[in-house]
């Protein structure tokens, strides 16, 4: 099996209630490695340009809003298949959808508040990487 680099966010409701190490626990035990970190406090520019896919759906500006409020932390996670163990290990974007012990059934406060991001696909966990680090920021 490839082994993958994806691009996680623990959004800020899981930062504001001192959830980083229970979060980052959960993708050490599934095997995924932690490559890059930093803690940033996204600008309002930052979150809409990271979420301009999204830019038409109603939830855009409450989403951009929320992920500019506090600060997060952006990681680059490698590891065996790790975009889908990644989406896996987060769980269902509806936290009352996500299955036993997945990030979102624990932690996350609402499908807006969910607690964490991850890269869905090959393509987009290359591009969201590129977006928040440089390549010596990233030490496999
Ligand atoms: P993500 O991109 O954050 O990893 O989550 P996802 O793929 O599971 O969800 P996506 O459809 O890409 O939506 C991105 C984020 O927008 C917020 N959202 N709010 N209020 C709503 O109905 C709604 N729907 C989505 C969530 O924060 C979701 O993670
Ligand atoms: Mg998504």
């Amino acid at each position: 099996m490839a082994i993958e680099r994806t691009f996680s966010i623990i959004k800020p409701d899981a930062v504001r209630r001192n959830l980083i190490g229970k979060i980052v626990a959960k993708f050490e035990e599934a095997g995924l490695r932690v490559v890059a970190m930093k803690k940033i406090h996204m600008t309002r520019e930052q979150a809409e340009g990271f979420y301009a896919v999204h830019k038409e759906r109603p939830f855009y500006g409450e989403l951009v809003e929320q992920m500019s409020a506090s600060p997060v932390v952006v990681q680059v996670l490698e590891g065996e298949n790790a975009i889908l163990k990644n989406r896996e290990i987060m769980g269902a974007t509806n936290p009352a959808n996500a299955e036993e012990g997945t990030i979102r059934k624990e932690f996350a406060l609402s499908v807006g508040e969910n607690s964490v991001h991850g890269s869905d696909a090959p393509e987009t966990a290359a591009e969201e990487i590129r977006f928040f680090f440089t390549d010596d920021e990233i030490v496999g």
